[in-house]
């Protein structure tokens, strides 16, 4: 489903069944996780949900397929963002409910907002390479895809901030485990925002 103008391409998907994708132009409400802003102007990013079925490892999954789409040397930072030479070019935001997980990617194109990354690319182009790397890589079992985020991954073996709700881990990203979470000096970290050193 297309769409010019919507609250957030993850309202809209909500709404609908297993196997859908909604695009927008533009989002007058746009979301990253923790209630923070996913900001673009109209027509300058490929904004879309898909609706997958719930998976716990989906965030990483639709990270490594939304990187593999990139191309251009597009790495991950735990836990949902792609980054270009450093920098934020996207991110990865999954809400589950028992029976779906509503699946948003946000990737800037034509814009960016200071110190972060675009990728010069054509849209739908762009979509339907991640539809098809979507497609790969929901289906490909648990433990290739976790050998794919580590390849892809720019936050192993860092020194990083891990802010947790309520407290701050500093230390060595060692790994990822089974279930996606981040290995920090041997603590899992399964929620939190990374900084890295
Ligand atoms: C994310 O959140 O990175 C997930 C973003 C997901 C956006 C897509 S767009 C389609 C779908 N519909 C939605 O409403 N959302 C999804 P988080 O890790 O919380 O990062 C948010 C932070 O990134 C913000 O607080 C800003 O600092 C920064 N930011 C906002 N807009 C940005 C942009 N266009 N490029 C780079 N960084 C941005």
């Amino acid at each position: 489903m297309r769409r010019k103008s919507v609250t957030s391409t993850q309202d809209v998907a909500r709404e609908l069944p297993i196997g859908s994708i909604v695009v927008a132009d533009h989002q007058t409400a746009g979301r990253g996780r923790l209630d923070r802003r996913w900001e673009s102007p109209a027509g300058t990013a490929l904004l879309a949900s898909f609706v997958l079925r719930p998976d716990p490892l989906l965030s990483l999954t639709v990270g490594v397929a939304a990187a593999e789409a990139c191309g251009h040397g597009v790495r991950l930072k735990w836990p949902n963002d792609l980054l270009l030479d450093g920098a934020k070019l996207g991110g990865v935001l999954v809400e589950a409910t028992p029976s779906k997980a509503i699946c948003g990617i946000g990737i800037n194109l034509g814009w960016s907002p200071p110190g972060a990354a675009r990728l010069d690319a054509d849209r739908d182009w762009l979509l339907e390479k991640l539809r098809v790397e979507l497609a790969r890589w929901t289906s490909a079992r648990p433990g290739v895809v976790l050998a794919r985020w580590r390849e892809l991954s720019d936050t192993l073996g860092r020194h990083v901030r891990v802010e947790l709700p309520g407290s701050v881990l500093e230390g060595t990203a060692e790994d990822i485990g089974p279930g996606g979470e981040l290995i920090v000096d041997g603590v899992a970290v399964t929620v939190g925002s990374v900084i890295h050193l």
